[in-house]
C-alpha cells in the first residue's frame, strides 16, 4: 500500500503562522509557487486560480491522494430479546463477536442501579455507570434476537485487584483457546484511582473461566498528583500518556506476537482544541498471556477513544471516534503501530463490538457491515444496540442515478 502523508489543516495553519510573523513578511516568506500543480488536480479541488490561492485551498493541495475506499456511513438500530433496553439494568461496552456451533457470542460489562456519582459515599455507592460490574455474555443466531447466558467474569474477593468492577470486555481465540481481557478497578473507587487491565481463559466460550492473579498491563507510574486525592486534573508533573488509566483493551494476533491495543488515559487530562486528552497505546507479547511489553512508540494515536482495530492487508485498521482532533477517522497501519488516515467520516458509533466472523479482507470497512455498539438511553441505564454501515461513493437524491 503507498505510504501516505496526512497533513492536520491545524498544524499546517500553526507553522504557517509562525513563519509569517507580519504582513510584510507574509508576502516575501509565504509567497508559495504553485506552478507545478496539474490544471487537472486544481479542477478535481475547485480551486479556480493559482495566483489566489486560500489558506483552505493551501492546505487540500497537501492532502494524501486516496480514494473513497475508506468512507462509510453509519446507521444503528435495536436488537431484541434480553439484550434490548432494560429499565434498572446497565449493559455497555459490547466486545467483538465470535461464532461458535453456529450462534454469535458476545461478552460486555453489566451492573444494576443508577449511578451515584463521586460526591457521597463511595465506599457503598456506584460512581459510574461501569461500577461495581460483573462481564456477561449472551448468544443469538442471527446476531439480532440475543440470549443472556449469565455471568462469564465476576469481581474478584476483596482485597483482589479487581475487587470493585471488572468492565469493557474483548474476546480473542487463539489455538482453540478463548481469552477475555478486561478493565479492572481496586476499591476505593475515587477520582485518582488507577485502571487496570485483566485477562481470563478458558477451553470453552462458555467458561469455565481462569483469572490471571495479577493485571498484565497497568498505568505508566511517572506522574505526580498534587493536593487533594479528589481531584484528578492537578498535578505537579503529567506523565505518560496513559499515566492514570489503561483502558479498552484488546488483543490482536499480529505478526507471530500478540498486540495489546488500549486506551490511555493520563493524569491531569486536559481539553485541547480537539477536546479530550485521549490517545491509544500498544503493548506487546510473544505469548497470549504476556508479559506485554509497552511499545517504544506509544503513544500511536493522539485521539481516540474505545479500541476498535481489525487485520487487514497485511496491517491493521482502526477507527477513532470521540476525542482529539483526528477524531473520526479510519486509520490503517503496515506495523501495526504508525497510523495514517485513510478518510475522515461523518462520526462512528461508540464501543464498537466487531464481528470478527466478518472477511476482514475483502474491503477496508468490509467488518463494519455490521456489528454492536452502546448507546446512553440516559447517564444511569446504557443498551447494546446494532449497527449498519455502508461504503458511500457518490451523493444522489432519490431516484437520480449515481
Ligand atoms: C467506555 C470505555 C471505558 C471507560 C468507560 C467504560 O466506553 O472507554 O469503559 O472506562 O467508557
Amino acid at each position: 500500500m503507498k505510504k501516505i502523508f496526512y497533513a492536520l489543516p491545524i498544524l499546517i495553519l500553526i507553522v504557517g503562522l509562525s513563519s509569517c510573523q507580519n504582513n510584510s513578511e507574509t508576502k516575501e516568506c509565504c509567497k508559495e509557487d504553485y506552478s507545478s500543480v496539474s490544471d487537472e488536480e486544481l479542477d478535481h479541488l475547485g480551486i479556480t486560480n493559482r495566483d489566489f490561492m486560500s489558506a483552505a485551498s493551501k492546505r487540500a493541495l497537501k492532502w494524501p491522494k486516496i480514494g473513497n475506499e475508506w468512507f462509510v456511513e453509519f446507521a444503528v438500530t435495536d436488537l431484541k430479546g434480553d439484550l434490548a433496553y432494560e429499565e434498572g439494568i446497565v449493559r455497555r461496552d459490547p466486545s467483538a463477536m465470535i461464532k461458535e456451533d453456529g450462534k454469535y457470542y458476545v461478552w460486555y460489562s453489566r451492573s444494576t442501579g443508577k449511578t451515584d456519582g463521586f460526591a457521597g459515599d463511595i465506599e457503598n455507592e456506584k460512581v459510574f455507570p461501569w461500577d461495581r460490574c460483573d462481564i456477561w455474555y449472551a448468544t443469538s443466531e442471527d446476531g439480532i434476537t440475543w440470549n443472556e447466558e449469565g455471568p462469564a467474569v465476576k469481581r474478584g474477593e476483596k482485597g483482589a485487584y479487581d475487587d470493585r468492577s471488572v468492565f469493557t470486555v474483548e474476546i480473542m481465540v487463539h489455538e482453540g483457546k478463548y481469552y477475555l481481557c478486561y478493565q479492572t478497578v481496586k476499591s476505593p473507587y475515587n477520582v485518582r484511582v488507577k485502571n487496570q487491565v485483566g485477562l481470563a481463559w478458558a477451553d470453552s466460550p462458555n467458561g469455565p473461566w481462569t483469572k490471571s492473579e495479577e493485571p498484565i498491563l497497568s498505568p505508566a507510574d511517572n506522574g505526580v498528583w498534587e493536593g487533594e486525592a479528589d481531584n484528578r486534573f492537578k498535578v505537579l508533573k503529567k506523565g505518560d500518556f496513559d499515566s492514570h488509566k489503561v483502558h479498552d483493551p484488546c488483543i490482536i494476533p499480529f505478526k507471530g506476537q500478540f498486540y495489546l491495543y488500549y486506551k490511555g488515559e493520563q493524569m491531569g487530562e486536559e481539553i485541547t482544541f480537539g477536546g479530550r486528552q485521549i490517545r491509544h497505546g500498544v503493548a506487546i507479547a510473544d505469548n497470549p498471556r504476556g508479559p506485554y511489553v509497552k511499545s517504544k512508540y506509544n503513544p500511536i494515536s493522539n485521539s481516540g477513544h474505545e479500541i476498535c482495530v481489525w487485520p487487514y492487508n497485511g496491517g491493521i485498521a482502526s477507527l477513532i471516534t470521540t476525542d482529539g482532533p483526528e477524531k473520526n477517522t479510519m486509520q490503517w497501519s503496515p506495523d501495526g503501530i504508525n497510523f495514517e488516515i485513510m478518510s475522515v467520516i461523518p462520526g462512528a458509533p461508540h464501543a464498537i463490538g466487531l464481528n470478527r466472523t466478518a472477511d476482514n479482507e475483502k474491503e477496508p470497512t468490509e467488518i463494519l457491515r455490521w456489528g454492536l455498539t452502546h448507546e446512553y438511553m440516559n447517564y444511569n441505564y446504557q443498551y447494546i444496540r446494532r449497527f449498519t454501515s455502508q461504503r458511500k461513493t457518490s451523493h444522489t437524491a432519490i431516484g437520480e442515478d449515481s
